[in-house]
């Protein structure tokens, strides 16, 4: 199978998890794209759920599907959010941010009772790492905070390029949010808690793409099938 059938299997999966009256996460992504195309097709045949976009990409094609749409302000406690990855590890722990919107992906898996990560079998990693890994920054100052996370890094080993996300057209992205993105790329990450903990602790980070203690269960689709870990 084609690597986005593999994507769609993964997601119809993930359905299978959704039950009527619940208060769903949608991810942002190619992945969490098939995911919402297939809860629009439950909706129109009347599923009763209502959700909350990670990304105003997501909110975009869950409206013209017309699944019912509320913000995280008005459903704070959600039953469960499915969103795809960039990486994984045995531990379940993930890299997200290649499509630029780890900030409200992570205040919503975190507002989730469960997060359900929709995979194929090409983001499975020993180590984190080969992904370069995104950190969301205030564009207040960036380019000391840039300076201050190479520093960070450094200190903690890592080697490698921080540069900040363009557009193809080569304007720097600018999130949802209004942030700027830096693309880090260190190869393995030997010890990804303590790099997160650092990350979280520069003045000017808002937020990085290392979602450590989230996930709750990881769909893979791959050649021989699909697997789950977790539940
Ligand atoms: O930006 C994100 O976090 C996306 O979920 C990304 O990690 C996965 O995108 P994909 O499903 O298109 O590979």
């Amino acid at each position: 199978p084609s690597a986005d059938e593999l994507k769609r299997q993964a997601a119809a999966v993930a359905l299978e998890a959704v039950a009527p009256g619940m208060r769903l996460g949608l991810g942002t992504g190619s992945t969490a794209a098939h995911f919402v195309d297939l809860l629009g097709a439950k909706v129109k045949a009347g599923l009763d759920v209502l959700c909350v976009p990670t990304s105003e990409r997501t909110r975009a094609q869950a409206a013209a599907l017309g699944v019912p749409l509320a913000t995280l302000d008005e459903a704070p406690e959600l039953d469960l959010t499915v969103d795809g990855a960039d990486e994984f590890d045995a531990k379940m722990r993930l890299i997200k941010g290649g499509g630029g919107a780890l900030l409200r992906e992570k205040i919503v898996a975190a507002a989730s009772k469960r997060f359900i990560v929709i995979t194929d079998e090409s983001k499975r990693v020993e180590t984190l790492g080969a992904f370069p890994l995104p950190v969301e920054i205030d564009p207040f100052g960036a380019k000391a905070t840039r300076l201050h996370v190479e520093r960070v890094t450094r200190d903690l080993g890592l080697i490698g390029t921080v540069g900040p996300r363009l557009k193809p057209g080569g304007h720097v992205f600018v999130t949802d949010g209004g942030h700027l993105i830096l693309d880090c790329a260190f190869g393995a990450i030997s010890d990804p808690d303590a790099l997160a903990d650092r990350l979280s602790a520069i003045p000017g980070v808002v937020e990085h793409g290392l979602f450590i203690g989230l996930a709750t269960a990881v769909v893979v689709a791959g050649r021989d099938g699909v697997v789950t870990l977790g539940r």
